[in-house]
């Protein structure tokens, strides 16, 4: 019944299409480029912070958050009065989302590698994890407590020693970061939270901020920071992005479903809804062989998007540029679709879920069958949910364990290993017109 029909999701057949790799990614449904930029009022409220400290914290929150502090630094009272104050269910989630979420972490601590040469040379990559990591949490619009533990989990399992939280002072809370914010800090063992919000947060994070004679200290500057945030927080993560690590820059949350005709059309369009919902600019992307399931899932939309909360924003979502379904000629077509547009997340509904996941080689996380949705990658499956999205799958990973570490590679030879290569390195020092470099071995009477 054409009337049941979700008009919205543009369909692309592309069935008899035979597109190299660089034409499948021109063609690709991608969200309209935002060039808007808001670089010029980040440097300024970064030059402010590092000239004012802790006075440029307090008047940007007036300015921003309309909200009178004396201090960032949370009370430690606040933080277990949040916990206590939070409902069981929730509170009981979040510990589960967090067991889950230790025991894959754990599992991800690289071990050193090493390679001993004859006569006792040896190297040895040594993982040692970053100092300090600053890790921001939006307020506002988004009150993600999820992401509070992706961020700080892994740091926390790498092995790093300091962890601090930034979330914006909310006039509603009594200048305070959102109670569930704080409660999730406290689960996570975060003891040092800030009110600050915005690029100021991140600003002083990357620079630190003096706060000489106050009992409650400054901030100390941090190497990693960490977390979502608006357009302004993603602009001055950029900005400090050299003087400090940076975790990538998440985007507009997407969701590519690579089905068959096995697909169960209610699944397939419930998932695409859960991430329609966070963002007017989410993409959803149905990539499938199947021209009725393709049907089904628009009759499925029809009813589940008029029932859903945030049916608005949803409909924008599903109906903009980077939204649709892709009709393929089979699955093998699909994955190479699949692997061109490196999902954020990429779903896997086919009869053989479990083999054609094996073939996917960009996706930011894949989730395999009927009964992996996102949204259980969103909270509870073990798995972090930060995520690279617009393509960047192609080169880059999610947070992981990885992202909190430095390799340092280790060098050990003495006299006797040394001498077995000595001649190599003072040949290929003088082909560079090095030859101290060689007189560096050579003084060492090794040959
Ligand atoms: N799907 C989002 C993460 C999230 N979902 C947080 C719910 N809360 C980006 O991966
Ligand atoms: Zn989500």
């Amino acid at each position: 019944n054409p009337e049941t029909t979700f008009s919205e999701l543009a369909t692309l057949d592309w069935r008899e299409q035979d597109f190299s790799y660089a034409q499948l990614k021109a063609h690709l449904p991608r969200p309209a480029v935002n060039s808007q930029t808001a670089a010029e009022a980040v440097g300024q409220i970064i030059d402010d912070v590092r000239a004012h400290g802790m006075q440029a914290l307090k008047d940007l929150a007036l300015r921003f958050d309309h909200v009178e502090l004396e201090h960032t630094r949370v009370a430690q009272a606040e933080l277990d009065r949040a916990l206590e104050e939070l409902d069981p269910q929730v509170r009981a989630a979040l510990e589960e989302s967090i067991a889950r979420a230790r025991e894959f972490a754990a599992a991800q601590v690289p071990s050193d590698a090493v390679v001993g040469y004859s006569n006792g040379g040896s190297v040895t990559q040594r993982w040692v994890p970053v100092r300090r990591v600053g890790l921001y949490a939006p307020g506002g619009l988004a009150v993600y407590p999820s992401s509070v533990i992706m961020n700080a989990v892994p740091a926390q399992a790498a092995g790093v020693a300091s962890l601090a939280l930034a979330s914006p002072p909310q006039k509603e809370f009594g200048g305070l970061p959102h109670p569930t914010i704080l409660a999730a800090a406290k689960l996570l063992g975060i003891t040092e939270v800030h009110a600050m919000g915005g690029a100021q947060a991140v600003a002083a994070f990357a620079y630190g901020v003096e706060a000489p004679g106050d009992p409650r200290g400054g901030i100390e500057p941090v190497d990693v920071v960490s977390g979502p945030g608006n357009v302004f927080v993603a602009t001055a993560k950029r900005l400090v992005k050299g003087v400090v690590g940076i975790d990538a820059e998440a985007g507009p949350t997407e969701i590519a479903i690579l089905a068959d005709s096995t697909a169960n059309p209610g699944f397939v369009a419930a998932d695409m809804i859960s991430q329609a919902e966070h963002d007017e600019n989410a993409a959803a992307v149905l990539v499938t062989d199947s021209s009725e399931l393709a049907a089904q899932v628009r009759a499925e939309l029809e009813v589940q998007v008029a029932a859903t909360k945030h049916s608005q924003r949803v409909r924008t979502a599903l109906g903009g540029s980077q939204s649709g379904i892709i009709l393929v000629r089979d699955v093998a077509q699909g994955i190479d679709v699949c692997n061109a547009y490196a999902a954020e997340h990429l779903e896997i509904m086919t009869a053989q879920s479990a083999q054609d996941a094996a073939r996917i080689t960009a996706a930011g996380a894949i989730f395999v069958g009927d009964f992996a949705p996102v949204s259980l990658g969103d909270y509870c499956a073990g798995s972090n949910h930060v995520l690279p999205t617009s393509g960047t799958a192609l080169h880059a990973s999610g947070l992981n364990v990885n992202t909190f570490l430095k390799a340092i590679q280790v060098i050990s030879y003495d006299k006797a290993a040394l001498g077995d290569v000595a001649a190599h390195v003072i040949n290929l020092a003088n082909a560079e017109d090095l030859p101290a470099h060689g007189d560096a071995v050579a003084i060492r009477k090794a040959i």
